[in-house]
Parts: C-alpha cells; structure tokens; sequence
C-alpha cells in the first residue's frame, strides 16, 4: 500500500472514530481554512532588518541566541526562505513585516523617514501569493532606542522622533490593507522600561499614552488597517518597570477601541495566557496573538504541541472566536535550522487548532453544567489519545503538502542546496 492511501485508510477509520463522539472530521477541515496564521517574517534572519547590511536586533530586552548558518541577510534570501516555509504548511498565511524589513536599496531610511515606496514590493509579493500583509513599528535596536526609552522617552526629540515612526508605520499599513483588501494589524510594541527601580513610573506612562494618542490619531478606515498594542511584564535589563505594562495597554485598548496583543511570553510564567482570551473579547472586539513558547521567561522558543497552546486555540475555537482573533506568531531561534524552525512552530500552532475542532464542546458543556466533573475530566483525558494524528496527516495530504515527518527532509535539502551556501 502506498503512503497516501496509508493516509486515507487511517483517515477513514479516524473519521469513524470522531464520528461516534458527534464530531464530523470533514467539516473541521473545511473549517480549517478559517485559521490563517500571520508569519512573522524576523524568524528567517534573526530580527535583523534590512537598515544595513550587517544590521543586528540591539537592546530593547529581546534576544535571539545562537549563530546557525544559513540566516537569510537579504530581502530576496528572506523570500525565498518565506516561500520554503509555506511551501511546507497546510492551509492559508499571512506575512508578518517589521518596519526594519523594508526594500531600502541598500541606501539607509531612517525610522522617521520611512515611506510607502519602501514597502512596495513587499505587497507586489503578497500580492502575487494572495496573501494579507501586517505590519510591525520598529521601535528597537536603534541609537535613539539606547536609552532605554522610545515613546515613552522624557527626552522630547526622541520622543517625537518614535511619534513620527509610528505614524508612518500605520500610514503604510492602511496601504498595505488598501492594496490587498484584507486588513492590515498594526502592532505597536516598546521595550521600554528601567533595570533598576523607578520613582516617576506615572510620568513615562503618561508620555506613552500621549504618544500613543498623537501616533494614532488619524484614523483609517478598518477595512484597511487595525491597531494593536502588546504589553509586556518584564524584558532582560529591563526587570523593574515596564511602561507597557498589561493593565496599561488593556486599559489603551478598551478606551480607544484597539486590538489589544496578547504575547504568550508576556506574563509572569504561572499566569495561563489562554484564560485571558475571553476576559478580554467582553471588553474589546478583536485581539492579536503572539504565539510563542517561553521557558522560564520571554525566551521566544519554537511553538511546540503543549498544553498552553492547546488551550490558547480551544478559547478560541470553543467560543466561535476565529473571527475577532488575529493569530499572529512570535518566536526566533537561531540556535537550529531557521526555515525548519519556522515550520515545526507554526505546523504546532495548527495543530493545536485542530485539535481543538475535533472536541465535542457542546458534551464536556453539558457535563460541566450538570456538575458531572469526573465526566468532563476524562472525557478530556480520553481525547487527548484520540486519532487526531490521522486527521492531520490526511489534511496535509489534501492540501498538498508533506505529512508527518516528511518536512524534515526537505528543510535538509533546502539546507543543502540554498542554507549552506549562504
Ligand atoms: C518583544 C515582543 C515583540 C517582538 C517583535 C520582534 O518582546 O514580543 O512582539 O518580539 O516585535
Ligand atoms: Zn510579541
């Protein structure tokens, strides 16, 4: 027997299997094409941008450790790798860019002067793929960033100099929206905050919000462009304050009727970031995820199958949210092969995605209600050794792309081939 029809055998039976528990497997993969991810482009090159040749993520309390080979420095390498990566995932993506990855023509644009034109062929690609774009200010690794401080900056000239960076970023990505037709996240990011103990905490926050609410005061159309803003509860050399702490920008987000970005490596490591889904869509109609994996604190790992994914995507699917939430990835590891890295993580997020459509909600609901928590507990238990493997497979194979452990080999052929030679 072949492998593909190793794959439909198994799928039947599985099909089968879900069936007796009232949940129709050919539906949920129709229904996968309702999670389309947004690829965070900064995993092929380690968050370094196009600025300059040699450009390298600086400060800002985010790192990327390992030196791999093979990291893309060019724009045409970064493509390439992009197109690798989806060439190897089921279903539909998005394409993640920050504002460092523009086509600059080896000529350096800097933060404040960046313009459309520098993000042209970047929409001509998506264009191209059909795909949406979303769009990313760089408020780091950069001189007027050294401090320590970027819209929250007492420092009046740095300050307005990240107003302006912010403006142009939205600006760019309402025609980024515009040009594709599909809505452009806008996600506004700041390390700042301070090692050591402050004293004027509400002073910075008062300069983030004023900052925030000039960069945002146009306002476009949200067909075409929707903010986001991202908290964080600690960076490294930047353990004592954040400025854009959760409370801050939950509190931005709702007055302002903003997304509001929900990293999964943002909160202290016992908070559970998927109970905060529906805590959070009462108050704002639409989130931004950063799916990612941290290990003790914001280290940005692979996304692997773990119980904080799964519960992330079953808030998500259990409560029909796929509409209001943008599902965004946030993880660079140059320590392994970045194109495989890219594919293992973001292969992880669908599943768990999947796995979560293969739950019949509506029973474990009905056990919850009647107080049967025994029921509910095993019930949950007993899916977790369900087929959903087959499912997967046999959606791999129905979208035409490698199942299983098959990726491997191709990412070491692209290694091989493309990787090595860089
Ligand atoms: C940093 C934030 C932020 C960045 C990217 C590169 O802690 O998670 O989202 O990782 O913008
Ligand atoms: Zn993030």
């Amino acid at each position: 027997m072949g492998n593909t029809e190793l794959i439909k055998e198994a799928y039947e039976l599985a099909r089968k299997q879900y069936a007796k528990m009232g949940v129709d497997t050919d539906a949920v993969l129709k229904k996968m094409d309702e999670v389309v991810i947004s690829l965070h482009c900064w995993q092929t090159d380690d968050v370094g941008g196009f600025e300059t040749p040699d450009a390298e993520l600086g400060g800002g309390g985010i790192q990327t450790t390992g030196n791999y080979p093979g990291k893309a420095s060019t724009i045409e390498e970064m493509r390439a790798d992009l197109d690798k990566v989806m060439s190897l995932l089921p279903g539909k993506q998005r394409l993640n860019l920050h504002a460092i990855y523009g086509d600059f023509g080896g000529e350096f644009v800097d933060r404040d002067q960046i313009e459309l034109k520098h993000f042209q062929s970047w929409i001509d690609w998506a264009k191209e793929r059909g795909m949406g774009l979303d769009f990313n200010a760089t408020c780091f690794s950069h001189p007027k960033a050294d401090d320590g401080f970027t819209l929250s900056s007492k420092n009046e000239e740095n300050r307005k100099f990240w107003v302006e960076h912010v403006k142009r970023c939205r600006e760019i990505s309402a025609e980024m929206g515009k040009q594709l037709g599909t809505p452009c996240v806008h996600n506004t990011w700041i390390p700042d905050g301070t090692k050591d103990i402050p004293v004027d905490r509400n002073g910075y926050r008062a300069n983030l919000k004023k900052s925030l609410d000039e960069a945002l005061a146009v306002k476009y159309p949200k067909e075409h462009m929707k903010d986001a803003v991202e908290s964080k509860v600690f960076g490294i050399g930047v353990e004592s304050m954040t400025v854009g702490s959760h409370d801050f920008y939950l509190g931005y987000a709702i007055k302002n009727n903003t997304l509001i970005c929900i990293d999964s490596g943002h909160f202290h490591p016992t908070e559970v970031v998927g109970d905060k889904i529906s805590s959070c869509l009462q108050f704002v109609d639409e989130l931004l995820l950063h799916v990612t994996r941290p290990i003790r604190w914001d280290s940005d790992h692979v996304v692997t199958l773990n119980e904080d994914v799964q519960l992330i995507a079953s808030e998500i699917v259990r409560n029909d949210f796929l509409p209001r939430v943008n599902i965004g990835l946030d993880f660079f590891d140059a320590s392994i092969n970045r194109v495989g890295a890219y594919v293992t993580g973001t292969r992880a997020a669908q599943k768990a995605f999947l796995i979560a459509m293969l739950e019949p909600t509506a029973e474990l609901v009905k056990h919850e209600e009647a107080g049967e928590n025994f029921e509910r507990l095993a019930l949950l238990e007993e899916l977790k050794t369900m087929p959903f493997g087959a499912v997967w497979d046999y959606y791999c194979v129905q979208q035409g792309v490698p199942h299983g452990a098959n990726y491997i080999a191709k990412v070491n052929e692209y290694e091989k081939e493309v990787l090595s030679k860089r």
